[in-house]
């Protein structure tokens, strides 16, 4: 499970008439086009309030903290989940207010907050395209900045009143079970159920959180703030299973990313996962390879990419993303017509159009 690094498509892919692009300019906060020029304009200041107040909350402290919390925030991001609390708020009446700026701003800090601590857990070296805190310092100092995110994110909370503190506790219980589960494995229980709970947790729970809190704060009902809640969980969890399709099937120059990354970490992916349980020769002849981590062994990862070519892996694991789809789209219908809503539609299927 690569966690989402390959980032967003770029417009050249995108299948609707609408436009959704973002674009990371140095020292700015990311600009989305999301067709609506109204919806887009407001979008892109709330996402500048985002960015401001996020930058201005994470340099409190004396300066050997505020260096490592930066480090990650400053380092870039798509900001989807502060996006996407912002579109949410659109259907309440006070979108975009100095609340849903908080509350948009406390997402990202605890998605940082994940990011942190999961680089010490997968000893990654790079992330958002520079060292990881881990790398560039220490595990401890990378947990200890991921906890100082924390701190933060309890601060800001606080002034958003209990319901959003109740909500979050249940939010940051799901991520580490999410993180739990996948670290002591699927014990006997089905593989693919086990899957899908692990990334339901850990990608999906706080892109939901984004479109609750963004609802909740922005006044919206409650039938609203249930339906962003689960499109929030259903495109989670779309946006996982795309990106792990493409760390197996898809080569560097068409995702920036050398193929097989998860193989080599032991990490079986949606599409591996039923690759192995085929019954054909294919399946027999994986499971036979496929026993462990294939880590250095680029002959060994050759047979195995060339295996799961000839699988359905890809074609099964793509079926679970189009009826995810159909779900996210199911609870937009929910939701009354209009720019935000033709933005959120759009949004979920540039998220499939990497893969088709
Ligand atoms: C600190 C509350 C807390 C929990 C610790 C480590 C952990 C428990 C949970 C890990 C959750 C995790 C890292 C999930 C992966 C989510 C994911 C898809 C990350 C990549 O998101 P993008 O692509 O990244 O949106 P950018 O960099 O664009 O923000």
């Amino acid at each position: 499970m690569s966690n989402g690094q390959a980032g967003l498509p770029t417009t050249g892919e995108q299948p609707a008439e609408l436009v959704t692009q973002v674009t990371a300019a140095e020292g700015n906060a990311p600009q989305f086009t999301l067709g609506d020029p109204d919806l887009t304009d407001s979008i892109n200041k709330g996402l500048a309030q985002v960015e401001e107040y996020l930058l201005s909350e994470l340099s409190r402290g004396e300066s050997f903290v505020t260096d490592k919390v930066l480090h990650l925030a400053q380092a870039g991001g798509k900001r989807f989940r502060p996006m996407f609390a912002l579109i949410a708020s659109q259907y309440g009446s006070k979108p975009g207010c100095q609340e849903v700026i908080a509350a948009a701003t406390v997402v990202e800090m605890t998605h940082l907050a994940t990011l942190y601590h999961d680089d010490v857990m997968d000893e990654a070296e790079k992330r958002r395209g520079v060292d990881s805190a881990n790398a560039r310092w220490n595990n401890s100092v990378a947990i200890l900045a991921g906890d100082i995110l924390l701190a933060n994110v309890s601060r800001i909370m606080a002034d958003l009143g209990v319901e959003t503190v109740a909500h979050f506790a249940e939010t940051f219980h799901d991520l580490v079970t999410g993180q739990m589960r996948e670290t002591v494995g699927a014990e006997g229980r089905d593989e693919i159920a086990h899957y899908m709970d692990v990334i339901k947790e850990k990608t999906g729970v706080l892109i939901a959180s984004a479109g609750y809190l963004g609802a909740l704060h922005s006044g919206a009902s409650p039938e609203a703030r249930g339906a962003l809640r689960n499109f929030g969980y259903d495109i989670g969890m779309v946006f996982q299973i795309v990106d792990d399709i493409i760390d197996i099937f898809s080569d560097y120059s068409q995702s920036g990313k050398n193929p097989g990354t998860d193989l080599r970490e032991g990490v079986f992916t949606l599409p591996v996962l039923y690759a192995l349980a085929e019954d054909t020769p294919v399946g027999a002849q994986l499971r036979d390879k496929l026993t462990g981590p294939v880590g250095d062994d680029d002959a060994l990862l050759a047979e195995v990419l060339d295996l799961l070519g000839r699988s359905t892996g890809r074609e099964r694991a793509l079926a679970d993303v189009h009826s995810l789809l159909a779900q996210a789209e199911a609870e937009l219908a929910k939701l009354p017509s209009g720019p935000a809503t033709d933005a959120l539609i759009t949004l979920a299927r540039l998220t499939v159009s990497r893969v088709g």
